[in-house]
């Protein structure tokens, strides 16, 4: 396959969001069965103002494998409800009892905990009906295959179950935060770029590149956000910050220090751009979000 121009693969990030946020309507738009506060619940967190950076790997490892990311939409839209719904009830009062995600009041504050616990169990199974209803089988099934493993008891949950554990428990190393962090945040990192190659039919070889890929950005992604929270600005995370140090939770700062941190994360982010040397200038796109994740400020 030829090298693409520089044209054809400069990925504008706002309109892919755009087509992101115009998929998840169209997908919400549910029929008359559907209660109005719960729709009303599903799209106000869903829609609401977040990164989109898994649906945007999923787009751009779908670019890096040679098609057009437009073909990995309804991946990317399924990835980003599991996502939400991993919000929706990680912000409930028996989870973090967060009152504020996406610059927003969190959804059980804005309307009440048992529509936020039912929002974020819809979330679950449309984004699987949105993969098998949108691909013919042969990618709807190992994508949702991918999904369910990513979001199920050994990563996604159980991730989610052994930090709250640690909280209350507070004795950790980086072992076994690594291990926490590789499931609960890794987890759906990674499948994002495995959806967008599945999507676009990639090779072995890519995949296995991707896979790297996203371990190293998963991690850097974790130390940036633990970074962010302990000297954190608050509206610009949309979030409130400074959590983790009140409740002894383990993070990096905390384990080993703001600076060594800052070297991880940029060390994990040079090795996560060094592995896709083989895709040549389609995977330009994602080597720049690389670097945004270590960047960012929110
Ligand atoms: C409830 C099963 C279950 C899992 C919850 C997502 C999660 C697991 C916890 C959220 C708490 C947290 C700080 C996680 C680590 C980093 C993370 C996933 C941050 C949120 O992702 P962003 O920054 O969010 O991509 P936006 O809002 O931009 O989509």
């Amino acid at each position: 396959m030829s090298e693409p121009s520089i044209d054809t693969i400069d990925f504008n990030l706002d309109l892919a969001r755009q087509q992101i946020d115009e998929q998840l309507v169209r997908f919400t738009e549910f029929d008359a069965d559907c209660p109005a506060q719960l729709r009303e619940a599903i799209r106000y967190s869903l829609l609401s103002p977040g990164k989109r950076l898994r649906p945007l790997l999923v787009m751009m490892a779908c670019e890096a494998c040679g098609k057009d990311s437009k073909e990995s939409l309804p991946a990317a839209c399924a990835v980003e409800m599991i996502h939400t719904y991993s919000l929706i009830h990680d912000d409930l009062p028996s989870m973090d009892d967060d009152q504020l995600r996406r610059g927003q009041p969190t959804c059980h504050v804005k309307f009440d905990e048992s529509t936020a616990i039912l929002a974020g169990d819809a979330l679950i199974p449309l984004a699987f009906q949105v993969v098998c209803s949108e691909y013919p089988p042969s990618i709807a099934t190992p994508c949702s295959v991918e999904l369910a493993q990513a979001c199920g008891a050994t990563r996604l949950v159980g991730g989610q179950v052994d930090d709250l554990a640690q909280e209350s428990d507070q004795m950790g190393d980086l072992e076994k935060l690594e291990h926490i962090h590789r499931r609960k945040t890794g987890a759906l990192l990674s499948v994002s770029l495995r959806l967008g190659a599945i999507v676009a039919a990639g090779s072995s070889k890519q995949i296995a590149a991707l896979e790297i890929f996203g371990k190293n950005l998963g991690l850097a992604f974790q130390i940036v956000d633990d970074l962010l929270d302990c000297r954190g600005d608050w509206t610009k995370m949309g979030k409130m910050t400074n959590k983790d140090d009140g409740r002894g939770k383990l993070t990096y700062p905390n384990l080993m220090g703001v600076e060594q941190s800052e070297s991880r994360a940029a060390g994990l982010v040079h090795d996560a751009v060094e592995s896709l040397a083989d895709f040549g200038s389609r995977a330009e796109p994602l080597r720049n979000l690389a670097k945004y994740v270590l960047e960012r400020t929110h």
